[in-house]
């Protein structure tokens, strides 16, 4: 493919997990159908289409169980390729779930011994983490679930999910580490049930953490859209909290089992909404992408993969430029707007005379309910656009608003 305004670059920040180009397509009713890919060729291919990092768990790098020795190589062979191929590591994670100790959770296992082993590997995974320049620490709780509530009591449960993440706190406090957590929740799967089912969910408990400063979230679209949730509102919810670290761009069919789909292949309406607020509120943190090409693909597949989920977000990112220098949209929202009138009731602040005033005032309540909103022909013509019919502004206007959108 030639390259587009719409090409990758460096300065978009994208970054994929090695676990996802790396996804072999293994599921639970078939082998894998792709052989491995190394991560020095997963760094070495996402360079060349532009990706700006690559974010692993300890294990996606490091074989479970690997000697003192054999890290120390495979770390370093993988510093030169980063390094060769100018690729950063802006996120680390931890599997807890993989392995069978985790059978029955990690943080949350009835098993003391087992808490005290899924502390200490995400200890080393934070060591290793920022060995490679890492400043996010992502914690999804895979294993943190049930499938019978009669084995565990959710309260005890989520007293050891909290001193769990208070620990590891407290260590990256002591050792003054420049690094925040990023709590990712998902409501099922592998766990029939799991922990913390909601971006909200977590939000509301890292309020009950020991250093609620260095901990955020890490939404991911399926996950949330798999609970039937709006992750636009989610995400607006985490910003307005100060506490949108990182996030997992991907995408869903409404209703079914995690799918990892590639990024804006299904939602394309909720996505624009989505790339429109991360843009418009000047998000930091990186475009990461946590899906997996189709099983049916084979290598090529992979790499189309990655550059689809690229491209698409630099597409939504484009129509989000256009969408605010549309003449005619922008005209309606005003206009939608104004019809509205201003806050005559200073309702964004409680005062005893303004509370007065407003218990005193009388409302128009037939006209008021009476009237229409116009979000018809507004939602249509954000339809056409996304469609394609709509954008008649000029190219010069277009990279004026998405060099605004990119600042
Ligand atoms: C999943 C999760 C994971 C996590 C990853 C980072 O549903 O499998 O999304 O991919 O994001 O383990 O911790
Ligand atoms: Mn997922
Ligand atoms: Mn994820």
């Amino acid at each position: 493919m030639l390259p587009d305004q719409f090409t990758p670059k460096k300065e978009d920040h994208f970054t994929f997990g090695l676990w996802t180009v790396g996804n072999r397509g293994r599921d639970p009713f078939g082998d894998a159908v792709r052989p491995p890919i190394t991560p020095v060729h997963v760094v070495k291919k996402l360079s060349e289409l532009g990706a700006y990092g690559v974010n692993l768990h300890d294990n996606d790098l490091v074989p479970f169980g690997a000697s003192a020795t054999e890290q120390e190589k495979i770390v370093r062979e993988f510093k030169v390729a980063l390094k060769d191929n100018d690729m950063k590591v802006p996120m680390a994670t931890v599997n807890l779930f993989y392995h069978p100790i985790f059978r029955d959770g990690a943080f949350t296992s009835n098993d003391p011994k087992v808490r005290a082993f899924a502390i200490q590997k995400t200890l080393r995974a934070i060591d290793l983490g920022i060995d490679l320049g890492a400043n996010i620490f992502v914690l999804w709780g895979g294993r943190e679930g049930v499938e019978a509530d009669v084995s565990k009591c959710a309260l005890e449960a989520l007293k050891w999910y909290r001193e769990g993440i208070n620990y590891l706190t407290g260590y990256v406090k002591d050792q003054k580490l420049d690094l925040k957590f990023a709590l990712e929740a998902k409501p099922n799967e592998p766990r029939g049930d799991i922990y913390l089912a909601t971006t909200g969910h977590m939000l509301a408990f890292i309020q009950t953490l020991d250093h609620p400063e260095i901990v955020g979230v890490n939404p991911e679209v399926a996950h949330e859209q798999m609970s039937g949730l709006n992750f636009y509102h989610g995400i607006a919810q985490a910003i307005d909290a100060g506490k949108l670290f990182h996030i997992d761009l991907n995408d869903q069919k409404p209703g079914r089992y995690d799918q990892d789909l590639r990024f804006g292949s299904e939602s394309i309406k909720p996505m624009f909404h989505l790339v429109r607020l991360l843009e418009e509120s000047k998000y930091q943190g990186m475009r990461h992408f946590d899906a997996h090409a189709y099983r049916s693909e084979d290598e090529e597949g992979v790499w189309n993969f990655a550059l689809g989920c690229m491209r698409t977000y630099n597409v939504l990112k484009f129509k989000a430029a256009q969408f605010a220098a549309d003449e005619e949209i922008q005209a309606l929202k005003r206009e939608i707007a104004s019809e509205y009138g201003k806050d005559e009731y200073q309702l964004h602040k409680y005062s005893s005379g303004n509370a007065t005033k407003l218990k005193n005032a009388s409302f128009d309540v037939d006209a008021l309910a009476g009237r229409g909103a116009g979000y018809e022909r507004l939602d249509q013509m954000l339809t056409e656009l996304l469609l394609g019919i709509r954008g008649g502004i000029s190219s010069a206007k277009q990279s004026e608003h998405a060099s605004a959108a990119s600042r």
